[in-house]
This record gives structure tokens, C-alpha cells and sequence, in this order.
């Protein structure tokens, strides 16, 4: 097999940037990305035959690990009846159940095929239901690549100075507000503005594409408090919280009702996968029963139903959230401690088995605030825990997450190699 640099070379010459989503690339943290083999556990397997303990976990899906040998069987089984039946199917059903079951808010849902399809459809659902244009998004959040979402947003549009794409037409995003994440009197001044044209607000509750943000005590309230008062649909999106943070993800932490929710990442055991839910009044606008088109082929597909049902199945056994906040707890210990030792400026945001390094003197609260952390520190960082074995994301701006599966081995190794990492600055 070919090297990573020989591939990436290859790759350039046939893939925009060589890469298939731009967060992959090292734009900001420099250098030539690393291409995987094979990943097991915990650990990914390069080209170049150098194991790494992953923290980014393919950006959030594996919380159980790589390859693991429960869902890799249910997709064996799943395999045999069928790749895709483009009928509904018995998995559907059961993952409706599952979610439902799991998720305080959620009374119906439908599959989609990514968090970008989700996030896209509760905005239009969102329009059709309340029959306004204006929606309010916060700034540093990221709900995928959707026209009208791509502004000011977070992730690899952030990471590549881009937070506003091209190709985003003015009188698209001219429905759009852009507003501070925990500034609640911003939004409200919004709402009495425009009140009366807002279909919704969407935001990550805990924003983590920006690194990790947490809400001050009340917005998430406050936010709940002016949807109820405007009569707008409030959208949480919890395709990187939802089944990460807890079971009903922040919404069941924080103990808020939203209307709609977005999930995406860890229904799908590493499959595609996307999904919408919340209130029947609001799901029942959906085609057929009601007057928003929505659409998808492989939406349902047997294979991802079955890989996200094993995946949800192994999240309700045992004690797995309680073993992650551990794993997480550990991982702010030992970084905190060398923090103190070295006298560096640094923040590490963390809640279960979410967390991300901050160089900063001062809290993180918005997007400002994490644009003005040092870029240049949290390269050399990243790099210097790469050269030793352990992979975190390439972008100061992106959430860290950690497995079931770091616990045979890996979060020990990872914890002397952050604080090595630290030492070394
Ligand atoms: N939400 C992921 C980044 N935070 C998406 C990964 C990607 O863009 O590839």
C-alpha cells in the first residue's frame, strides 16, 4: 500500500484539496494529512503504519470505538437480507422507537442521510409549519453545509477563514440572523424587531464547532421563554451532543424542550446517517401527511438502521456514561494540573466525553472569544501530540471526544502525551 504522502499527492490530483470534507486537510494545523488503513478501538492505523489514539472518533459517531464487534455483526446480519429496499422496513420502525424512547422531546422523527439534511429540513419545516421566512442562528455554530446555515458558521467553514461561503446568495442569507451565542438580550431585541417573520431559532446547545461552549445559566431558558412568548420553533441541533453527552443529549441535561431536534453521528454506528424529530403537531407538516417536501432514496437504509439500532442498543447497557465522564474527568485533571505547573494560559471546557483545549487566559463564552485563543500554540500542541501517538482534531476550532474504548489503554498513554505536549510548549 501506498504511503500517506504518496496518497495525498494522488489525491490532489483528482479530489478538490485531496480531501472529501475539507476538515481533513491540516489547513490550519499545516502539514499533509495522514490517511488510515484500518481502525480498531480506540486506535487508528495510518498508511505509514503508525498507531494513533484517536480523540476525534470520525468526528463524533464512534463512541463505542472503532469497529466495534456488536455492531459490526449487526450489519452482517443486516447484509445478508439486503443492502436497500426503498420500502419502508422493520429497522425504521425500531430506530423511531429507540430515539423516541431515548429523547425527552422527540414524539415523531424521520431519517435523513447526514446531519446537513437534517438541520436543512427543520428549517424548512420550521418555514412551513409557522409560515415565516426569518430564522436566528448563532454565531461559531455549524449545522452542516445547507445555504441558508453557512454564515458565520463554525467547523471547517471557520477553520479555512470561510464562515461565509461563496455561492450563498444575498437574499438567502438576508433571512438569516446572526446573533452572539450567550447573549440573550440580543436575541430578544431580534425577536421584537422581526418577531413576527422568526420561524425559529436553531443552535448547538453546547456549541461544538467552535472547540466547546457552554451556555450561561438561564440562556438555554431564556431562548425556550422568547420561542414560547413569539410562537417560533425552536430548534435544537444535537447531531454532535445527542446520545453524547447524555442519553437525550443536552436537552435532557439542561432539562429543556425543544421543538425540533437534529441528530446525526452516533445513530448511525458509523454508517450515514441523519434524523429530525420533536413535537407530531410539527412533524405532521412533513410530506405526505403535510405540505413540506422532503425526500431521500436511501433515507432508512437497512444497513445504517441496523449499525445505529446496535449502537443505541450498547449506550442504554451498563454504565457507559459514567465510564466517559471518567475517562473526560481524567483527561481535564491531568491537562489542568501541567496548566498550573507550567503557568500556560489555557481553558479545557469538558462535560462527559466532550472536551477541548483553549489557549486563553479567559473563558470561552462565543465565537469572538474563541477566535482570539492563540492559533499558533495550539498548532505546535497539536502537532507534538501527532509525532507521540495521539490524534486530536487538526483545528483548534473543532470538539475532542473520547470512547468507551480509550479505556483499555489509550487514555493513560493519551494523558502522558497532553501533558508532554504542554510541557514542550
Ligand atoms: N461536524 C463535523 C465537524 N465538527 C463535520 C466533519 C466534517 O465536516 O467532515
Amino acid at each position: 500500500m501506498q504511503n500517506s504522502t504518496d496518497l495525498f499527492e494522488r489525491a490532489q490530483r483528482l479530489i478538490p484539496g485531496g480531501v472529501n470534507s475539507p476538515v481533513r486537510a491540516f489547513r490550519s494545523v499545516g502539514g499533509t494529512p495522514f490517511f488510515t488503513k484500518s481502525a480498531q478501538g480506540a486506535i487508528l492505523t495510518t498508511a505509514d503504519d503508525q498507531e494513533l489514539v484517536d480523540f476525534v472518533c470520525t468526528w463524533g459517531p464512534a463512541i463505542h470505538g472503532h469497529n466495534h464487534p456488536v455492531i459490526r455483526e449487526a450489519i452482517g446480519k443486516a447484509l445478508e437480507k439486503g443492502t436497500s429496499f426503498g420500502t419502508p422496513n422493520p429497522y425504521e420502525v425500531e430506530m423511531a422507537e429507540l430515539i423516541i424512547d431515548l429523547v425527552p422531546s422527540i414524539e415523531k422523527t424521520r431519517m435523513v442521510n447526514s446531519g446537513t439534511e437534517a438541520t436543512m429540513t427543520a428549517i424548512r419545516l420550521a418555514r412551513g409549519y409557522t409560515g415565516r421566512n426569518k430564522i436566528i442562528k448563532f454565531e461559531g455554530c455549524y449545522h452542516g453545509h445547507a445555504d441558508s446555515l453557512l454564515i458565520k458558521a463554525g467547523s471547517g467553514a471557520l477553520t479555512l477563514g470561510n464562515p461565509d461561503s461563496a455561492g450563498v446568495p444575498e437574499s438567502f442569507a438576508a433571512e438569516t440572523i446572526v446573533l452572539p451565542f450567550n447573549d440573550l438580550s440580543a436575541v430578544s431585541n431580534a425577536f421584537e424587531t422581526y418577531g413576527d417573520d422568526i420561524a425559529g431559532i436553531i443552535l448547538e446547545p453546547y456549541p461544538a464547532n467552535v472547540g466547546l461552549i457552554f451556555p450561561r445559566d438561564g440562556y438555554l431558558q431564556g431562548l425556550r421563554d422568547l420561542c414560547s412568548k413569539y410562537e417560533s420553533v425552536m430548534i435544537f441541533d444535537e447531531v454532535m451532543t445527542g446520545f453524547r453527552v447524555s442519553a437525550g443529549g443536552v436537552q435532557e441535561k439542561e432539562n429543556i424542550t425543544p421543538d425540533l431536534t437534529t441528530l446525526g453521528k452516533i445513530i448511525g454506528g458509523g454508517l450515514p446517517v441523519g434524523a429530525l424529530g420533536g413535537k407530531s403537531e410539527i412533524m405532521d407538516h412533513l410530506a405526505p401527511m403535510g405540505p413540506v417536501y422532503q425526500a431521500g432514496t436511501l433515507s432508512g437504509n437497512p444497513l445504517a438502521m441496523a449499525a445505529g439500532i446496535a449502537a443505541l442498543r450498547l449506550l442504554k447497557e451498563g454504565d457507559c456514561y459514567d465510564r466517559l465522564e471518567q475517562m473526560g474527568a481524567q483527561v481535564r485533571n491531568a491537562i489542568s494540573t501541567t496548566l498550573q505547573e507550567t503557568g500556560i494560559p489555557a481553558q479545557i471546557p469538558q462535560t462527559g466525553s466532550m472536551f477541548c483545549l483553549y489557549f486563553t487566559d479567559k473563558t470561552v463564552e462565543n465565537l469572538d472569544d474563541a477566535t482570539q485563543t492563540d492559533t499558533e500554540r495550539f498548532n505546535k500542541y497539536f502537532h507534538t501530540c501527532l509525532e507521540n501517538g495521539v490524534y486530536i482534531p487538526p483545528s483548534k476550532y473543532e470538539g475532542n471526544f473520547i470512547s468507551t474504548a480509550h479505556q483499555q489503554g489509550g487514555i493513560d498513554q493519551a494523558c502522558d502525551v497532553f501533558t508532554q505536549a504542554l510541557r514542550s510548549l
